[in-house]
C-alpha cells in the first residue's frame, strides 16, 4: 500500500543533519511552516523573502550554516542568512490540487502552488476537506453541462464545485442527513457566484419537476432587491441567505425554502461616494417601458436624491435595463403576478420620491412641513394615500398626554429623520414581502419529503476607512461562521480522537471565542450595551462609546478609540467602528403615525407591510419610551432581530453535514489575473487554511468502527484468524495488508486512518469481488 502523497522526498531537503535555525528573521510571522529542522544544502531551492514581502524562489549555490549563497532564476545572486530561507517544494509537486500533498507546508509554497494553478485557470484547490476557490475575476470555461456530467460520471476529479455538490447529494442520501455547503469569504471573493454554480448543479442533478428552474430564477430577483455595488464589489450582497433545496426519495428536487439574513436599509437612503444603493432602483429606471414610466412618474436616476449620493450610475459591464427585463422574467417564473409585480415598482418608486420631499421652516423652533410639490404628491399616489395625511406623518407627531392626544410639529431634522425612516422601512417589508412570495411559489408540497441541502451565502468580512453599525453587523456574522467552521474542523475533530483514546498531537487554531463574547456577553457585551443604551431617552452615541470604553477596556478583543470610535479585533483583522449613527440605526424606530398612515393606504401592499410590523412590534421592545405615552412602534432592536435570525440560521446548520468553501479575492481591483501574495496571505490565514491542512495530514481523517472494517474487508484474510471477535479481524487485517504503524491507530470503538489508506483497501477489496463475480460468471458460463 502507498501513501497517496507522492513520496518525492529530496534525499537533500529531507536530511536534517544540521542544527536547528532560530526563529525567522523575516518581518512577516513564519507561522505555519512546518519544519522542525531545515538545513539549506547545495542545489536545492528554497523561498526568500524579498523586502516587498514577496517570496522569491531561488537555488542554494553554497551554504555554511548560518549563511547561504543563493542564486535567482534572473541571474540575481545573495548571500542571506540561512534562518530566512523556507524550503520549498520539489518541481514534480508544482500545482499539486490537493494542498495535503505538499512534502513541505508552509506559507509561501502555498501561496505560490495556489498561484501555479491559478495562473492556469485552476481556479479550484482543496486544502485537506475545504475547497479553496480564487476569484478568477473573469470567465473561466469550467462550467455547463459537460463539466455537471463529467462530474456526475467521476470522470472529472479536480477539485470544483460541483465536486463538493456531488459529495453533498450521495452523502444526503448515503448518511440519510441534511447537509450543507457553508461559503466564507471576504467581500467580493465570490461566494454568491460560489453559491449559483453549486445550485446549478444541484438543479442539473435533482432537476425533471421544473421546480429547479424556479429556484434558479430567484437569485437575479433576490440580487436586484439585496445587492449593491460597493467599492469592494459591483456585486456586493447586502443580505444573508440560507437556501435549504428539498429532495424526495427519489433524489428529485420538491422545493426550496429561503432564509435571509437582515438587509441592509440605510443604504435605501444614504450610499458613500462611488456606491450605489441597490440595483433594483437603477434597473427600474433604465428599464421600465414608457407606459410604466408614465404611470410612476418616473425619472432619469441623476433626479432621485437617494440615488444621487453616490455620484455612481452605472456599473462597468453592467446593462441595467436588461437587467430589468431578467428580473421580470424571473418574477414571472415564480409566480408574482402581474399586478403584484406592477405594485412592487409602485413602492419603489414611491421610495425614491421620498427621498426628493423636501420641508418649509413654519416657525423659529425649525418645525417644518412637507413641500407640496411633484415629490410629495407622487409619493401620495403611488402607495395610495391622501397628500395631506401624508404631510401630517412626515411633519408631526401624535401624543398622548394624560387624557388628551395633542400633535407635535416636528423640526426639520427630525421630519428628515422621519421621511428617510419611512422609506427604509417600505424597502425592508418589500425585500421579505418578496422572499415570501418566493418561498410561497417554492413551497414544499404537503408531502413531506426525505432530505436537503442548504447553501449559505451571507455578506462576507467589511473593512472600509470608515465603518459603522451595518459592518459592526456584518462582521459579527461572519464571527458567528467562522466559529461554526472551527468547531467543525478543529474542535470536533480533536474531541472525536480524544474520547477514542487515539495518541493525536494536538493542532492549534485561532479559537475566535473571546471575540464572539466580546459581542455576546450579557450584560457587558457589545450587543447588550448597544441595546441598553438604545433604550435610554438620552443615549447618544458617544454616550455608548464611554460606556463600551468603561466596561470592555480589559477585553483583549477590544480597544477604546479617540472620540466616538472603538476597534475590534477580528479573526480576519482589526476594524475601527465610528459608533456615529448606531443607535438611531439600531432603534429604528418607525413612528406610529407612519404605520397608521400605510395601513390606511388604498394599495394593499403598504397596508400588508403595516401589518406586518406591528406584528412585529408585540414583542419585546427597544426604544425610547416616550412618557407622554407609547406613540411609538416598540420594536425588537436591529442588532437583536439580527442576532435572532442569525442564531437561526447557525440553529439549522448544526443539524446538517457541513461542506466549506473557502472564496479567496486574490487582489482588491477586481481585475483578471493579478495576485497578491500579501492580501491571498492575509485570507489564508485568518480563515485557517493552512491549519486545516495541517490537521488533515497529521490526523486520520477516515474512520470506520471495528465491526464495519471486519465485515467489509475481514473476506481478503488469506489465514483464519484464532478469535473471530471484530478487533482481532480487523488487526489481522491490517497486518495481512501491511500497512505501516504510523498509518493508522486502533480506538476504543473505531480505526482510524491516514488519508489514502482506505483507498488502497478498498481498491483490493472491489478487484477481489470483481475477480469472484467474473470466476463466478465464468463457472456459470462452463456450466450451460
Ligand atoms: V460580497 O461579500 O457579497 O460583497 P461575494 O459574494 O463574495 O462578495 P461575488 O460572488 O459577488 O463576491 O463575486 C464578485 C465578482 O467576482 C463577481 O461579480 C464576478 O465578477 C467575479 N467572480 C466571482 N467568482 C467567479 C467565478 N467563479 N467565475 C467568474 C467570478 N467570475
Ligand atoms: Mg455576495
Amino acid at each position: 500500500l502507498v501513501e497517496d502523497r507522492p513520496s518525492v522526498a529530496d534525499e537533500d531537503l529531507n536530511s536534517a543533519a544540521a542544527p536547528l535555525p532560530s526563529v525567522s528573521t523575516s518581518n512577516i510571522e513564519r507561522r505555519w511552516s512546518d519544519i522542525t529542522s531545515y538545513a539549506p544544502k547545495k542545489k536545492v531551492q528554497s523561498w526568500f523573502q524579498l523586502p516587498n514581502g514577496n517570496w522569491e524562489l531561488g537555488k542554494i549555490i553554497s551554504s555554511s550554516g548560518t549563511e547561504s549563497v543563493i542564486s535567482f532564476p534572473e541571474g540575481k545572486v545573495l548571500k542571506v542568512n540561512s534562518d530566512s530561507l523556507i524550503p520549498a517544494n520539489p518541481d514534480i509537486l508544482d500545482g499539486v490540487d490537493d494542498l495535503m500533498q505538499l512534502s513541505y507546508l508552509n506559507e509561501p509554497s502555498v501561496l505560490y502552488n495556489l498561484q501555479y494553478r491559478y495562473n492556469q485557470d485552476m481556479i479550484y484547490t482543496k486544502a485537506g476537506p475545504v475547497l479553496v476557490a480564487v476569484n478568477p475575476f473573469k470567465e473561466v470555461p469550467l462550467y455547463g453541462n459537460d463539466y455537471i456530467q463529467a462530474y456526475k460520471n467521476k470522470s472529472i476529479e479536480s477539485p470544483h464545485v460541483y465536486a463538493i455538490a456531488d459529495t453533498a447529494i450521495r452523502e444526503m442520501s448515503r448518511d440519510e442527513v441534511n447537509q450543507s455547503i457553508i461559503i466564507s469569504g471576504e467581500s467580493g471573493a465570490g461566494k454568491t457566484e460560489t453559491a449559483k454554480i453549486a445550485m446549478q448543479y444541484l438543479a442539473a442533478l435533482g432537476g425533471g419537476s421544473g421546480i429547479e428552474y424556479e429556484i434558479l430564477k430567484t437569485n437575479p430577483i433576490l440580487e436586484a432587491f439585496g445587492n449593491a455595488k460597493t467599492l469592494r464589489n459591483d456585486n456586493s450582497s447586502r443580505f444573508g441567505k440560507l437556501i435549504e433545496i428539498h429532495f424526495s426519495e427519489t433524489g428529485k428536487i420538491s422545493g426550496a425554502k429561503i432564509q435571509t439574513l437582515l438587509c441592509e436599509q440605510s443604504r435605501v437612503v444614504q450610499c458613500a461616494e462611488g456606491e450605489r444603493s441597490y440595483h433594483i432602483f437603477y434597473q427600474l429606471c433604465a428599464g421600465a417601458p414608457s407606459a410604466l414610466k408614465e404611470k410612476l412618474n418616473l425619472k432619469d436616476v441623476g433626479e432621485y436624491n437617494y440615488l444621487k449620493q453616490g455620484n455612481c450610475y452605472s456599473i462597468s459591464g453592467v446593462d441595467d435595463s436588461e437587467q430589468f427585463r431578467i428580473v421580470k422574467e424571473a418574477l414571472d417564473v415564480v409566480h408574482v403576478s402581474k399586478e403584484d409585480q406592477e405594485s412592487v415598482f409602485a413602492m419603489l418608486a414611491a421610495v425614491l420620491w421620498l427621498g426628493n420631499v423636501s420641508f418649509t421652516i413654519l416657525d423659529n423652533e425649525n418645525h417644518v412641513e412637507a413641500v407640496a410639490d411633484e415629490s410629495l404628491i407622487n409619493v401620495a399616489k403611488l402607495i395610495g394615500c391622501d397628500i395631506a395625511d401624508l404631510n401630517l406623518a412626515l411633519s408631526t407627531r401624535k401624543m398622548r398626554v394624560g387624557n388628551d392626544n395633542i400633535v407635535q410639529k416636528l423640526t426639520l431634522s427630525q421630519a428628515i429623520v422621519t421621511r428617510d425612516a419611512l422609506a427604509k422601512s417600505i424597502y425592508a417589508c418589500l425585500f421579505e414581502w418578496l422572499v415570501d412570495q418566493i418561498n410561497k411559489s417554492l413551497a414544499v408540497g404537503k408531502r413531506r419529503t426525505g432530505r436537503s441541502i442548504s447553501i449559505l451565502d451571507i455578506y462576507g468580512f467589511e473593512s472600509f476607512d470608515r465603518n459603522s453599525f451595518e459592518q459592526f453587523c456584518i462582521n459579527y456574522a461572519n464571527e458567528r461562521l467562522q466559529q461554526h467552521f472551527n468547531r467543525h474542523l478543529f474542535k470536533l475533530e480533536q474531541e472525536e480522537y480524544i474520547q477514542d483514546g487515539i495518541d493525536w498531537a494536538k493542532v492549534d487554531f485561532d479559537d475566535n471565542q473571546d471575540c464572539l463574547n466580546l459581542f455576546e456577553k450579557k450584560p457587558l457585551g457589545l450587543l447588550s450595551l448597544l441595546d441598553e443604551e438604545s433604550t435610554f431617552p438620552n443615549g447618544t452615541d458617544s454616550s455608548f462609546a464611554n460606556k463600551l470604553k468603561q466596561h470592555l477596556k480589559s477585553n483583549p478583543c477590544f480597544r477604546g478609540e479617540r472620540e466616538k470610535a472603538f476597534t475590534v479585533s477580528h479573526f480576519a483583522g482589526e476594524v475601527t467602528y465610528d459608533t456615529t449613527g448606531f443607535l438611531e440605526k439600531n432603534r429604528d424606530l418607525l413612528h406610529l403615525d407612519s404605520i397608521q398612515l400605510l395601513s390606511s393606504c388604498l394599495c394593499h401592499l403598504p397596508r400588508i407591510f403595516a401589518s406586518n410590523m406591528l406584528n412585529q412590534s408585540e414583542k419585546p421592545v427597544v426604544g425610547p419610551l416616550h412618557k407622554a405615552g407609547g406613540a411609538d412602534s416598540q420594536k425588537l432592536s436591529v442588532a437583536t432581530k439580527f442576532k435572532g435570525q442569525l442564531f437561526q440560521l447557525m440553529q439549522r446548520l448544526e443539524s446538517t453535514t457541513p461542506h466549506f468553501i473557502r472564496c479567496i479575492k486574490p487582489n482588491n481591483l477586481q481585475s483578471p489575473g493579478s495576485y497578491e501574495q500579501g492580501l491571498v496571505l492575509q485570507q489564508l490565514r485568518c480563515c485557517g487554511v493552512l491549519e486545516v491542512v495541517r490537521i488533515s495530514r497529521s490526523g486520520f481523517p477516515t474512520r470506520m468502527s471495528h465491526q464495519k472494517f471486519a465485515r467489509r474487508y475481514g473476506f481478503l484474510l488469506l489465514e483464519n484468524v484464532a478469535s473471530q471477535d471484530p478487533l482481532s479481524v480487523s488487526v489481522a487485517i491490517l497486518h495481512q495488508f501491511n500497512i505501516l504503524p504510523e498509518m493508522y491507530q486502533v480506538g476504543y470503538t473505531k480505526l482510524f486512518f491516514r488519508t489514502g489508506q482506505i483507498g488502497a483497501l478498498e481498491d483490493t477489496r472491489n478487484r477481489t469481488l470483481h475477480g469472484i463475480l467474473h470466476v463466478q460468471s465464468c463457472f456459470r458460463g462452463h456450466q450451460a
